[in-house]
């Protein structure tokens, strides 16, 4: 029987409280405060729940998600809110603990949920330390959801939350597929409420950029209280009066403790694979746990040969602290384990501590990032793929004494995998696509400098301008832009430098920047790109008020007093509305504005108003902005193809057109975002046409395309079927995959879908991972293992031939449509 029964609707995923439900990572983490809830009114609780934090991938859509939501969040008391940056979000959860201090408490508790990419949890190290040893509320918990991005597929820098949940003495939790979210989330409130700690988990684009069918039927099931925990007297949650010094002897003493005897007791860490002679240890958490699952499969370890090898498995759920017993029991008889993580070590570590006084002839030895010789093993820098797993776990195993069968299996096996890792280094795609500025995009106009001049960069769009020919150079972290040149104005003989600033950083925490430029009279212009939307991750509103207009206010009483307000419209803003001496510049006058600015002596701005040319889109789509009815083309027949319409607009919808008399522009009139500065080099070829409507394509008609012949052959899904789409933004590579995916929830079976869409909306290259199968258990690594695809739909012919595209095809295996 199929997975899925009954009727089928898009509101399932949160209305449904047993059975299969499909939806994503990001649902499921949507669908967890209301579970929570739901749970605690079973029990005769009455609670709420407060999420809040900052978005950025691979958090990038829960907010938006959240505000889809809020219908059915409503029901269950929950509250989101999102903050104005993360450390300010995670001081509103601290304050979510403290409900029942307030005499006018409608509620037994709420519990907290914080979220955040990897930079946000940095920014929260003094709020986690402090909420942390506050602790949380005994019918509340705190559940901060840090979004790590370890190969920085969508990040300004890799990184990993592990170090900053430590350094709080946060224990974290690490789900190791889509599967667990939900579970895990539960029962981190659980601990939370147990210990008084705030419980970290980490999520990672391939547990939460991930969409399946997930079982719901423990969602209910209580969670076991320890019993092997003495809990001090007046227990470990918040309360006040509270002594710093008291509360710190109750974090150091107690609640860490407290929190690894609730992971003992709920097994939170397990043995996974056994067998009865066991002598080979594997130990790994998160993702890297599917990884290994995913590369015994790979190299043909089924049960029976894993129990002839005497292999054991452990899975990690909580990578700090862990639990020490555990780890005692599954050593015993081991003569190695193998511990794989991805990025820096965190468990190899403890688990060395764990065995560092056992005798030498019982004590296994330890591979993990290094070797039993000191040698590096395990990359630290580098992303783990099941691939290189099932090399570097060969390698281990081959040391064994092993049955020569299986010798030569692993052999031949990793030999596979190694020939194909040799031929992907040297594999180098011709052309790749590189993000761009959408048509029409603000900053093509924004991010210029005048010449002589130079620019920083910082977080948001107008990032990609490093990679333009646009004298920008040098970023910061999110909130600090411009303020680099404080530490170069005084020792450089460069008289001033302009800093690109984004609204939504603005917002955030760049305000703050300014302050300090202000404050050191660094010799400095502010480019505030003010485009209507924290565009980057997904065209967000500002989580408040903020117009160009206030802009203005704050930075006069900064004490800035060159102001200006570029825009479209400069009569639009009043004196009145502005900040007294702030002055108005259209903005094809932005060049003679920054060269007038630069050569004022201190901290002067640029307000930059135009609005995001995606957010027009989705605006214009909705009737909520108008849609101008005037449209440009060029008259190929006057064109002489100088490319001047392309360095004036930096436009990516002018586009080449090849002709007989050589190559030409033309204007991709479907890409158009009509802001029309491709006209500004006052070339005669421009025609500009009033009234006009684009001529409407004709939608086929189903009934025309006669019968479809039916698939002369499907697969069974016996074994994982496995599909790679990938194109660009707007190619309709995520439907597809979310198609397929609803199509076998549907047919009642077990689908997985990676979405890797990095920088897509700007052009980027946009790949899915679809893996389809009979049932749950064989797909729980959402990756597409190299050379194991078995159909590549390509969108796009440039991304069909990228590294990581190229890569999952095999000639004797893979289908492919382009
Ligand atoms: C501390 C931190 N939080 C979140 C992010 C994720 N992030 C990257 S770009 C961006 C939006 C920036 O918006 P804005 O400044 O308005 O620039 P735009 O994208 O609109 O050009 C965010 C939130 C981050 N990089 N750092
Ligand atoms: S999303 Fe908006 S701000 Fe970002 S590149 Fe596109 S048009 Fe520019
Ligand atoms: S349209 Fe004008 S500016 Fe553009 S390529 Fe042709 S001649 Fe040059």
């Amino acid at each position: 029987m199929g997975i899925n029964q009954g009727p089928i609707s898009l509101d399932q995923k949160y209305t449904q409280s047993s059975g299969h439900v499909f939806l994503t990572g990001i649902q499921a983490l949507v669908r967890l405060p209301m579970a929570q809830v739901r749970r605690d009114r079973a029990m005769g609780l009455n609670t709420a729940a407060f999420v809040t934090g900052y978005r950025g991938s691979p958090l990038g859509g829960y907010d938006q998600q959240l505000h889809a939501a809020r219908k059915h969040l409503e029901q269950y008391n929950v509250k989101f809110q999102p903050g104005v940056n993360e450390d300010l979000a995670a001081t509103a959860i601290w304050g979510s603990q403290q409900l029942n201090l307030s005499p006018g408490a409608k509620f037994d508790g709420i519990t907290g949920i914080w979220y955040g990419k990897g930079p946000g949890v940095d920014r929260c190290g003094d709020v986690f330390r402090h909420g942390n040893a506050a602790g949380s509320a005994k019918n509340g918990g705190v559940l901060c959801l840090a979004g790590d991005d370890h190969g920085a597929k969508s990040s300004t820098v890799p990184h990993q939350s592990d170090h900053a949940f430590i350094s709080a003495l946060m224990p974290y939790l690490y789900p190791s597929s889509i599967h667990e979210m939900i579970e895990m989330g539960l029962l981190g409130i659980a601990m939370s409420r147990y210990s008084g700690c705030w419980v970290g988990m980490k999520v990672i684009t391939e547990t939460v950029e991930t969409t399946a069918e997930i079982n719901l039927n423990d969602e209910m099931t209580p969670f076991i209280i320890p019993t092997d925990f003495e809990m001090p007297p007046g227990g470990l949650n918040l309360r006040w009066p509270d002594d710093r010094y008291a509360q710190d002897k109750r974090l150091q003493d107690y609640k860490g403790f407290a929190a690894v005897a609730f992971a003992r007791a709920n097994k939170i860490n397990r043995i996974t694979m056994d067998s009865p002679n066991a002598r080979y240890g594997i130990m790994a958490s998160g993702k890297s746990y599917e990884d290994i699952r995913q590369a015994l499969r790979e190299l043909g370890i089924t049960p029976e040969v894993a129990a002839k090898i005497g292999l054991r498995l452990y899975k990690i759920g909580m990578p700090w602290p862990l639990e020490p017993e555990g780890v005692r029991q599954f050593a015993v008889g081991l003569e190695e384990i193998f511990i794989i993580e991805e990025r820096r070590e965190i468990v190899e570590n403890q688990v060395k501590q764990e065995l560092f006084n056992w005798r030498d002839d019982v004590r296994p030895r330890i591979i993990g990032k290094m070797d039993n010789h000191d040698k590096r093993f395990l990359p630290f820098a580098e992303e783990l793929s099941v691939a290189s797993l099932a090399s570097s776990l060969t390698e281990r195993l081959l040391q064994l004494d092993l049955n020569p069968e299986i010798v030569a299996m692993l052999r031949a096996k990793a030999d596979w995998f190694n020939g194909r890792q040799a031929t992907q280094v040297q594999a180098v795609a011709p052309v790749t696509r590189t993000p761009y500025f959408c048509s029409g995009c603000p900053h093509n106009t924004s991010t210029k400098v005048p010449e002589g001049s130079r620019a920083m960069a910082g977080i948001g769009c107008h990032f990609m301008s490093l990679w333009m020919d646009r004298n920008t150079e040098t970023y910061t972290h999110m909130g600090a832009e411009g303020v680099p040149w404080v530490g170069i104005a005084p020792f450089t003989n460069e008289k001033h430098i302009f800093a690109n600033l984004g609204d939504g950083t603005y917002f955030h925490s760049g305000s703050l920047a300014i302050r300090q430029s202000v404050a050191s009279k660094a010799n400095i212009t502010y480019k505030i790109l003010y485009n209507d939307a924290v565009a980057m991750t997904g065209g967000q509103r500002h989580d408040g008020d903020l117009s160009p207009q206030q802009i203005t206010f704050q930075l006069h009483s900064e004490g800035i007093r060159e102001i200006w307000l570029v825009s479209e419209n400069p009569d639009a803003y009043p004196a009145s509305t502005i900040a007294p001496g702030t002055k108005l510049a259209h903005r094809d006058e932005l060049d003679k504005v920054m060269r007038t600015v630069r050569e004022v002596p201190g901290c002067s701005a640029i307000v930059f108003v135009q609005t995001c040319a995606a957010e027009k889109r989705r605006r214009r789509k909705r009737g909520l902005m108008e849609d101008p009815n005037k449209r440009l083309f060029i008259n190929s027949a006057v064109c002489e193809g100088c490319g001047d319409c392309s360095v004036q607009s930096n436009c990516i919808s002018v586009e080449p057109l090849e002709t007989e008399l050589g190559r030409k522009r033309t204007i991709n009139q479907s890409s158009c975002n009509k802001d029309y500065s491709c006209v500004k080099g006052f070339c005669p070829s421009f025609v500009t046409v009033e009234g006009g409507t684009l001529r409407k394509r004709v939608p086929v008609a189903l009934d025309d395309l006669g019968e479809l012949p039916e698939p002369a052959t499907t697969p069974s899904l016996e074994k994982p079927y496995n599909i790679a789409v990938g194109g660009v933004g707007g190619t309709g590579v995520l439907t597809i995959g979310a198609l397929l995916g609803m199509a076998a929830h549907i047919e009642g079976k077990a689908s997985m879908i990676l979405d890797m869409s990095g920088l897509a909306q700007k052009g980027g290259a946009v790949l899915s991972h679809v893996r389809l199968s009979q049932n749950t258990a064989n797909v729980t690594c959402s990756r597409i293992v190299t050379g194991t695809a078995d159909l590549l739909i390509a969108a796009d012919e440039v991304v069909a031939v990228a590294k990581e595209t190229i890569t999952l095809a095999e000639s004797s295996r893979t289908y492919g449509v382009i």
